[in-house]
């Protein structure tokens, strides 16, 4: 069977992955069998992860951030819920915990509610962001944890993280921040989406997404060392006498090849990306727009195109990978490989194929 080329990136429109920072990739190489989960026998990496956590606070507007480079958003987003169910069962013994997200959130909410034991409260959103007023009427006095999104998955909205903040405060829950995919974007934004913006504690935020480094490199931050308490479990045979992660043994290569990424890019690498990606969202929207198609607002670089259906199944013939939001839309993520060259073509196809 013939394979696609692993790198070959050009027709990748609809993924959260992109092409690594040069940096990024021979970093990787070098740390390929390290594990930061054992800190005691892999002492270079774990300072690293150290730099890293200490790199992510400065994007995300903290200072002396605690947390670790987890998997992926996946995990940081299961460990968030964990956290705040942990710390309320410490707290007052509760048994009957519930989480409240948005509609918008992503599926990953759903894992850590099964995994958990949690109940998974959906609030409805109005133009794509949460309905805060809703989600009060879901808040009660079993709420461990309040989720807004910075940069939603289908539409890159971001929901009104100050008072949703505010809300999980007046229920003495915690608010989760999920910057997965729209952390390394919105610095360049003015949006209130950070640990400054708001009283949020902890925050998922990806380096193997928009901050170009390898996977598997996810991010969890926390406000304080404290709140990672209720994670750690004892480890009687190494060296370091506690965990607080999900998985074992870790990827040293993720670790090392985010330091590097956020080293070469961060604050002014990054800024270009982002205002780039701004811009070819912008023109591909007008483009779209131009030839008759609805097309959702681009305040992040995502954008959502009512294409057909059938339409879309062509492109995929044409080898262009494409995939549909949960309303049908085609999706465009402007990740850093996805240039105006690229944009141009596919035009050209849609063209053709429509
Ligand atoms: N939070 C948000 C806001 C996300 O968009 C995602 C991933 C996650 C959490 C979970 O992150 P991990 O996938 O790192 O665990 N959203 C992408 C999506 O569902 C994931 C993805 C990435 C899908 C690359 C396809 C792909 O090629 O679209």
């Amino acid at each position: 069977m013939q394979r696609a080329d692993p790198q070959d990136f050009a027709r990748v429109l609809s993924s959260m992955c992109t092409i690594p920072h040069p940096e990024a990739r021979a970093a990787a190489q070098r740390f390929l069998a390290t594990n930061p989960g054992d800190p005691g026998t892999y002492e270079t990496v774990a300072a690293l992860e150290e730099e890293a956590i200490e790199m992510l606070g400065r994007i995300a507007g903290l200072s002396d951030a605690a947390g670790y480079v987890a998997s992926g958003g996946t995990e940081a987003n299961i460990q968030a819920v964990r956290i705040a169910r942990n710390r309320a069962r410490n707290r007052d013994g509760s048994t009957d915990p519930n989480v409240v997200v948005p509609e918008s959130a992503h599926f990953s909410f759903t894992k850590a509610a099964d995994v958990l034991g949690v109940e998974l409260r959906r609030a409805p959103l109005t133009d794509y962001r949460t309905d805060v007023d809703a989600m009060a009427e879901l808040t009660d006095e079993q709420t461990v944890l309040v989720v807004a999104v910075a940069g939603t998955t289908e539409y890159g909205r971001v929901d009104p993280i100050p008072e949703i903040a505010a809300l999980a405060k007046a229920h003495d829950a915690l608010c989760h921040v999920d910057a997965a995919w729209g952390g390394f974007v919105l610095p360049f934004t003015d949006y209130d989406w950070n640990f400054e913006h708001a009283p949020i504690d902890t925050m998922t935020i990806d380096p193997h997404k928009m901050g170009q480094a390898v996977v598997p490199a996810g991010g969890l931050l926390a406000r304080s060392s404290e709140l990672l308490d209720p994670l750690a479990i004892d480890t009687p045979y190494l060296e370091s006498t506690g965990q607080v992660t999900l998985t074992g043994t870790r990827s040293g290569a993720g670790v090392a090849s985010a330091v590097a990424a956020m080293e070469a890019l961060w604050p002014d690498g990054y800024r270009t990306a982002a205002r780039t990606a701004q811009d070819n969202a912008e023109w591909l929207t007008a483009a779209l727009t131009e030839r008759g198609y609805d097309v959702v607002s681009p305040v992040l670089p995502l954008v959502a195109a009512d294409i057909p259906r059938a339409t879309i199944e062509k492109l995929r013939d044409h080898n262009w990978r494409v995939s549909k939001t949960g309303a049908g839309e085609l999706r465009i993520v402007m990740m850093p490989h996805v240039t105006r060259e690229i944009l141009r073509s596919f035009l050209d196809d849609l063209d053709r194929l429509d």
